[in-house]
């Protein structure tokens, strides 16, 4: 009997434990607070921690709190890369295959290209929200500014948003460029009076902590996207950020060049052997007069100066979030939309024109308010260092950018990942950490389309080694300049006159600058990756630019008719309308007048 007890009394113990278990609640898991830093036009190497001599201090501390992304991937333009950045499904499915201002005429509207979100894609944030996270967005938005595109449809549940391309970073009224009729400010979804007292960066972090902290009694946890428009044209910044660049600069940007990347290699980002990227359009420093240097030299300090600024707002959400006790359970993930913008709207006509009436380009005033800054193809270089090409162009230089994640709990520290990765792989990491499962091929009873990223919580944990299969194939197209991504190998095609516009094929392990040309020494691969583009492009619903489309050329068309037609439609009407009646008055006069 004794025996039987004893035999019987653990099995009865542990059954009763099973029970007990069975019914209890599971222990209470306080899910990650989760904060998207996204900055505008940031090349690879202008953070400290990627080998920038700019003053970075709270981004360089999130990397060594967390994991650098040394070889992860973005589109080359603003609105590709944040509808991805939302939806994790390619820019050709979610509705941006093109950006509103660069997009040919012919593919206005055709499936795919709508430039604005479509209705087959739920964002990260409806799905966070569904799960029980409070959240918000302050900043630049850019995918769509229709009622059902607006932040507070598509999963926000506070916003402040400036609804296009860009603006003013002091003035909240004025525009950057003559592309909009006016700058569409949105709260909640509803227009909204802006102050005057502003500057860009200050008021999207000021945004943020007023939203974190007035949800604070909600007891849930919180996801911030914060959409800086630092450093998108016009370059500019508070003066204190600026002077301290004022020793800088002075040898010019080729001497930059070489400096960051003998930083990114000493960092662990790049490959000792990596050469550097060469582009025609940077200019013979040497050859500048000394008046044109000193011109060159301030405006790379301005930049210099709004990108500090940027960090130090970016100090002021960390040093809040330590106040409150929410630090140590917050997630950041850092990251810019596209490399660093090369185009000086000065070199054309049409803006030089524009520009002449309503901002100045004097020296002693550049970062401020009124004047109009921009760092121009050869600082862009130095921006990127030292990858070839910058914004708008398929090259490393348009499309890797830094990604730094921190605070995600049981991840590596202070570490490098140099496995490729990809702005599709952020939903579905965010989703992961936060414990939410990917909605598939419906959501809300309604078909959408798949997510297709990884997860990068094995890498950063420590638990994989590369995200992406060796054989895994994942395409890219915006505006004709084209690439495919296979394993170490980078098929790549950029349309003249950055590119030749015929495909070639690099090693982005070793060589990341891509000046080694592999087509005539790997004629396998070089032919099996244009077959697989050829998929990605079908199966994605890509269209063939058209014969001789020109960016700078097709940006004016855009303008002439999404701004100038609309813009004089009325008084144009108005004027038809007076002739017309005048024409009938004269016409009466000449029959009552007696014969
Ligand atoms: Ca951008």
């Amino acid at each position: 009997m004794k025996n039987r007890i004893q035999k019987t009394l653990p099995v009865l113990l542990l059954s009763l434990l099973a029970v007990f278990n069975a019914n209890a609640k599971p222990a209470s898991k306080v899910r990650p607070n989760i904060v998207v830093l996204l900055a505008d036009d940031w090349g690879y190497s202008d953070v400290g921690a990627y080998g920038s001599e700019i003053k970075t201090p709270n981004l360089d501390a999130l990397a060594r709190r967390g994991v650098k992304f040394s070889n992860f991937h973005v589109t080359a333009s603003c609105s590709p890369t944040r509808s991805m950045l939302l939806t994790g499904v390619d820019n050709h499915l979610n509705g941006v295959g093109n950006m509103r201002e660069t997009i040919p005429q012919e593919h206005v509207g055709r499936p795919g290209y709508l430039t604005v979100l479509n209705e087959k894609v739920v964002t990260v944030a409806s799905l966070l929200k569904d799960s029980g996270y409070r959240t918000y967005v302050a900043g630049k938005w850019h995918v769509g500014k229709e009622a059902h595109n607006l932040p507070n449809q598509r999963g926000f549940d506070h916003s402040l948003v400036q609804g296009d391309s860009g603006s003013d970073n002091w003035e909240t009224g004025k525009r950057y460029l003559d592309l909009t009729d006016k700058v569409y400010w949105y709260e909640d979804g509803k227009p909204v009076v802006m102050p005057t007292d502003f500057y860009s960066s200050e008021f999207y972090i000021d945004k943020t902590i007023g939203y974190i902290r007035a949800g604070a009694a909600e007891k849930k946890p919180f996801f911030a996207y914060v959409g800086f428009q630092a450093n998108h044209i016009p370059v500019q910044a508070p003066k204190q950020f600026i002077d301290k660049y004022k020793d800088y600069y002075k040898e010019g940007w080729n001497a930059l060049r070489r400096e960051r990347r003998e930083k990114a290699i000493a960092l662990g980002l790049i490959p000792k052997e990596a050469a550097m990227g060469t582009m025609a359009s940077t200019k013979d420093w040497d050859a500048l007069s000394e008046t044109d240097k000193q011109f060159q030299i301030r405006s790379m300090q301005v930049y210099a100066g709004m990108a500090d600024a940027m960090d130090f707002h970016v100090g002021r959400l960390i040093t809040d979030l330590k106040k409150s006790g929410e630090y140590d359970n917050t997630v950041f993930v850092f990251l810019s939309d596209n490399g660093p913008e090369a185009s000086d709207p000065y070199a054309t006509k049409f803006g030089r024109l524009w520009l002449q009436f309503n901002y100045n380009h004097d020296i002693d005033q550049l970062g401020a308010k009124g004047a109009y800054s921009v760092i121009g193809p050869s600082w862009a270089t130095a921006a990127a260092s030292p990858l070839s090409t910058h914004k708008f162009y398929a090259g490393e230089g348009g499309i890797r950018t830094p990604l730094i994640i921190s605070g995600v709990p049981g991840m590596k520290q202070n570490a490098v990942q140099s496995s490729f990765t990809h702005i599709n792989d952020i939903v579905p990491t965010l989703l992961d950490i936060a414990g939410v499962a990917q909605p598939g091929d419906s959501y809300q009873g309604k078909p959408i389309m798949r997510m297709t990223g990884q997860s990068l919580l094995p890498v950063l944990q420590g638990r994989a080694q590369r995200t992406h299969a060796a054989d895994e194939a994942i395409g890219y197209e915006l505006s004709g300049n084209a690439a495919l991504f296979k394993g170490d190998l980078k098929l790549i095609k950029n349309i003249k006159p950055v590119g030749d516009g015929q495909w070639h094929l690099y090693d982005i392990s070793k060589d990341p600058s891509e000046t080694h040309d592999l087509q005539a020494s790997l004629p396998q691969q070089f032919a099996q990756m244009q077959l697989d583009y050829a998929d990605y492009a079908k199966a994605n619903g890509v269209l063939t630019m058209p014969e001789g489309y020109e960016p700078v050329h097709q940006v004016l068309v855009n303008a002439l008719i999404n701004v100038y037609v609309p813009r004089f439609k009325i008084p144009a009407m108005i004027l038809l309308a007076a002739l017309a009646l005048l024409a009938a008055v004269k016409i009466r006069r000449r029959r009552q007048r007696p014969q």
